[in-house]
């Protein structure tokens, strides 16, 4: 089959804020440097609602979306050497090419190697392998899962423990990964410290499951869905506050509740004002806001610079700060040994011709995550 067109069912997006359409389309083979992916499992993440919602000043249509997949390798192109038909892997959206600026240094998980035609939907070479209906459809993140196949770049892609569930593992493709990562790699969180989450879906509550491997003594969660509190204590969620039932803002509340403030604060939303808030709720002298939500072109954030000068530090972090191909195998394996929790955050199971319920569980408040299994 490697050098074969594939036919096969997706869910294509056509347009903005239009639900997402099964097709069949043509997944060309993979050329030089590319692997072709038989998708057998994909989670569904709010930053695909986000680019589907028309928020995502790179999102292009006709696409596929979908970046959180696990799958079979099914064909290798031209000088890929580090996989074989057959392996297990997990696409990723943040590729690591050890070669680049960023991926020499210690100091980012970006990679700049192919983030510009990633960007463009497409391939590194410029195309798309993805035709439906006679249309070329775009790429996303460099990933597109809601596909039965799909093509990424031999840097887009690692190798798994082929015992691991894919149907699981799929979540270390963005959202668990990017939380625990937040608050082991960006935050650094201490033990005994006092921390807020503000957004209890996956993110969120993938941060309190590092938080709590780090021995933070409260994690309090911020969230507008109150039973994202009871949801939320299985991952360490310690307390629970609605802003919407408070009379006061919620950065007095908080700094009331914790002797002044908060250690670390975590923003899991993609909200300006709840980020705004997450910082002004951080401890006077070292409190640490980071930023996970995604904010669409043309918002931005704001604050008193007293903040920053009176030692509060706003930060942000990508993908949990996880140099992707090095880190993601061994995420598995900790799942694998029963150190990482991931079983507990799929809500749902759909087939993929039900794709869109995913969306409407998820916006309804009622999935941490939604699988899709194809
Ligand atoms: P989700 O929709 O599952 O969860 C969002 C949560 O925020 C929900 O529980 C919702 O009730 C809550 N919420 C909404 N508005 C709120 C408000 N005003 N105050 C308090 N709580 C509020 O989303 P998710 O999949 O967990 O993703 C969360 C965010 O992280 C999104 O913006 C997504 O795009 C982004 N994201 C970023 C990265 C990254 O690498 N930085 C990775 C994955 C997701
Ligand atoms: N195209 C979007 C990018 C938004 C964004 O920040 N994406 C995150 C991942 S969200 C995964 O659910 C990210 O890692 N970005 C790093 C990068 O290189 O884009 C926009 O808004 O422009
Ligand atoms: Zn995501």
């Amino acid at each position: 089959l490697g050098s074969k067109v594939i036919t096969c069912r997706a869910a294509v997006a056509w347009a903005p804020k239009e639900p997402l359409s099964l097709e069949t389309v043509e997944v060309a083979p993979p050329k030089a440097g590319e692997v072709r992916i038989k998708v057998l499992a994909t989670g569904v993440c709010h930053t695909d609602a986000y680019t589907l919602n028309g928020h995502d000043p790179e999102g292009l249509f006709p696409c596929i979306l979908g970046h959180e997949g696990g799958g079979l390798v099914e064909s290798v192109g031209e000088g890929v050497t580090h996989l074989a038909p057959g392996d297990h892997v997990v696409p990723l959206y943040i590729p690591q090419c050890y070669d680049c600026k960023f991926c020499k240094s210690p100091k980012t998980n970006l990679c700049g190697r192919i983030r510009s035609t990633q960007g463009a939907g497409v391939m590194p070479d410029g195309t798309s392998r993805f035709t439906c209906k006679g249309k070329s459809v775009f790429h996303f993140m460099g990933c597109s899962t809601f596909c039965e196949y799909t093509v990424v770049s031999e840097f887009s892609i690692c190798k798994v423990d082929p015992e691991a569930p894919l149907d699981k593992v799929c979540l270390l493709g963005c959202g668990i990964s990017t939380g625990y990562g937040a608050a082991l790699n960006t935050a650094d969180v201490q033990p005994g410290s006092s921390v807020a989450i503000w957004g209890l879906g996956a993110v969120g509550l993938a941060v309190a499951m590092g938080c709590r491997e780090r021995g933070a003594a409260r994690v309090i969660g911020v969230d507008i869905n109150p039973d994202k509190f009871e949801a939320g204590k299985p991952f360490g969620i310690t307390e629970f506050v609605n802003p919407k039932e408070q009379e006061r803002p919620i950065q007095q509340v908080l700094t009331e509740l914790t002797d002044g403030g908060l250690d670390y604060t975590f923003e899991c939303i993609g909200n300006v004002h709840t980020m705004r808030a997450a910082l002004e709720s951080c401890h006077k002298g070292w409190g640490v806001s980071t930023i996970l939500g995604v904010a669409a072109a043309g918002q931005e954030i704001s604050t008193r610079p007293f903040q920053l000068v009176t030692g509060r530090v706003w930060k942000g972090c990508a993908f949990g700060g996880w140099k992707s191909r090095d880190a993601v195998p061994q995420l598995v394996q900790k799942y694998m040994q029963k150190k990482l929790m991931v079983d507990e955050f799929v809500t749902f199971n759909f087939p993929l011709d039900q794709i869109n319920e995913a969306f409407k569980v998820m916006h309804e408040g009622k999935a941490l995550r939604s699988v899709v299994n194809l």
